[in-house]
């Protein structure tokens, strides 16, 4: 070993010990006798407060490529739209107020109800669906799409107070966005 060659190990040896020295204990090491703050608790919500439902996509033309209404106006050939929310086999327990002709690529936000017989934007702590429907004058409704909204699946288990999440249907022609708060 050349003179060179020992003091380089002896200096790597050094800096080894005094690195090894420094992992048992800084001075910023906390004091284990202290008393230590109890760990962030995640709680678990009891459902969602829902807020808001917009439509930010629908098609233009039915399934079968027409329009949604028959009229001798372009204009009301549009869908009226308005949405429902139900737990799957359920009535109803909100059905919005329509937007009649709604303009294709356009956004439309619900926040009322058709009427005060028609509920109110619920607070869900299950899995429900949401239906984007046309309104038909003297006819049933057409149904343009539905998504499922899984409230359970649908927490991070981080406290969130906000809600916000968009389902598209299985067809990826209807988007819904719901926005709400977290209740616990
Ligand atoms: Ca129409």
């Amino acid at each position: 070993m050349t003179r060179f060659v020992r003091t380089a190990v002896l200096f790597a040896s050094a800096v080894f010990a005094l690195s090894a020295a420094g992992c048992g204990k800084s001075p910023t090491a906390p004091d284990p006798l202290a008393t230590e703050p109890p760990p962030a608790q995640v709680k678990t919500p009891v459902g969602v407060i829902v807020s808001s439902i917009s439509v930010t996509k629908f098609p233009s033309k039915t399934t079968d490529g027409k329009d949604w209404d028959i009229s001798l106006f372009t204009a009301d050939k549009r869908p009226d739209l308005y949405v429902s929310l139900a737990v799957p086999n359920s009535i109803p327990d909100y059905t919005s107020n329509t937007v009649t002709n709604a303009e294709f690529g356009k956004v439309y936000t619900f926040t009322k109800a058709a009427s005060v017989y028609d509920g109110s934007l619920p607070d869900y702590d299950t899995s429900h669906r949401i239906y984007l429907m046309d309104a038909d004058v003297g006819g049933d409704p057409d149904r343009l799409g539905w998504i499922t909204v899984n409230v359970p699946a649908a927490y991070n288990g981080d406290n969130a107070s906000a809600f916000d999440h968009t389902y598209t249907d299985s067809g990826n022609r209807v988007s819904i966005r719901v926005r709400g708060t977290w209740k616990y």
